[in-house]
């Protein structure tokens, strides 16, 4: 590590414990806690250590007040992460999906929208029934998730605010840090940049009457190198980065890389992120499509990655 690194590693550790210090304390903390050493515990059992990932999804909101009216948010819609969750327990992982409350979940995403109205219809004794056409789908769906579930393979926590998502990352972090190689961080959620610290945001609903609004965003601490030094240095962290113009794309995730020791950085461009993304490691760079509309991009994305975890875990 360089010097320019190891000062880098200070600023980003000195500003995470500044974050943390001045969060709002995080509503049900000791219940996560509870739920996630339950789960570390029943997937700890039997001989050959399980592989477990934390896979995040969904945007990060940004309150403008404490007692919050309105917020910043952006567009992910979850998508991603919900299916990778889902080719990660195909794949035999257990799965803590750390998720946008609202967003899009493992196992629903193929229903439609408004899709218990629309999708069930009452028969003459008022039984629920789903008609043919979408029986398979809802079967397939509820089998899959309660198998997932029943196995202890999927553990659901959601967050809403930026500062909901650090403290819950973190809790999960240090959690499951005791499956040392054998856990993989999936960072796929959009977290802010930017956030007003609790402490200067607005009590109360910010009034019009006082014109034209002025506000200072500041800078969210990078978490990546803390969590990779800290929170659970020998888990295997893939992060994604994001970009609207191709010309920056596998330069900035070349450098977020080397900056915050990611193993991997899935990079990804606003226009067709649904279509294509580009693995970069340190040694190459592979390049995922979806190969027709009726596939999942993720698919071959977990794919790619359980191999990768596999080669750095041996
Ligand atoms: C991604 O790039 C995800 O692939 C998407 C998925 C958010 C595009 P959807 O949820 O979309 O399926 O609608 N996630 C990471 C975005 C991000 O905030 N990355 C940060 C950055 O680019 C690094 S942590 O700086």
């Amino acid at each position: 590590m360089d010097s320019t690194e190891a000062s880098m590693t200070e600023m980003d550790h000195s500003g995470a414990t500044s974050f943390f210090q001045k969060a709002p304390p995080l509503k049900n903390g000791d219940l996560i806690s509870e739920k996630l050493k339950e789960f570390v515990r029943r997937n700890l059992e039997g001989v050959t250590p399980r592989g477990i990932v934390c896979v995040t999804s969904g945007g990060t909101t940004v309150p403008l007040e404490q007692r919050c009216v309105r917020y910043i948010d952006n567009f992910s819609s979850g998508h991603r992460g919900a299916a990778s969750a889902e080719y990660f327990v195909k794949a035999g992982y257990a799965v803590i999906f750390v998720h946008r409350c609202g967003s899009y979940q493992p196992y629903c995403r193929y229903l439609p929208e408004d899709s218990f109205l629309d999708f069930v219809q009452l028969d003459e004794a008022s039984n629920i029934q789903v008609p043919d056409d979408h029986a398979a789908t809802v079967r397939k769906a509820i089998r899959e998730y309660h198998k997932a579930v029943g196995d202890g393979l999927l553990l659901k926590l959601p967050f809403t605010t930026i500062f909901e998502y650090l403290q819950i990352l973190q809790l999960v972090a240090t959690s499951i840090n005791c499956f040392g190689c054998h856990s993989m961080f999936y960072l796929a959620a959009a977290v802010s940049d930017f956030y007003v610290p609790w402490e200067s945001m607005a009590k109360h609903k910010i009034q019009s009457a006082g014109g034209p609004l002025d506000m200072r965003l500041n800078q969210v601490p990078k978490m990546l190198s803390v969590l990779r030094k800290e929170w659970a240095p020998a888990a295997f962290c893939v992060s994604f980065k994001l970009e609207t113009d191709p010309d920056i794309l596998t330069q900035k995730a070349d450098a977020a890389l080397k900056k915050y020791g990611m193993h991997v950085v899935v990079a990804n461009l606003l226009a067709n992120y649904k279509e294509e993304v580009v693995i970069v490691t340190q040694n190459e760079k592979t390049t995922v499509r979806r190969k027709s509309k009726d596939e999942d991009l993720e698919e071959q994305l977990v794919g790619l990655l359980t191999e990768r975890h596999s080669d750095y875990i041996n």
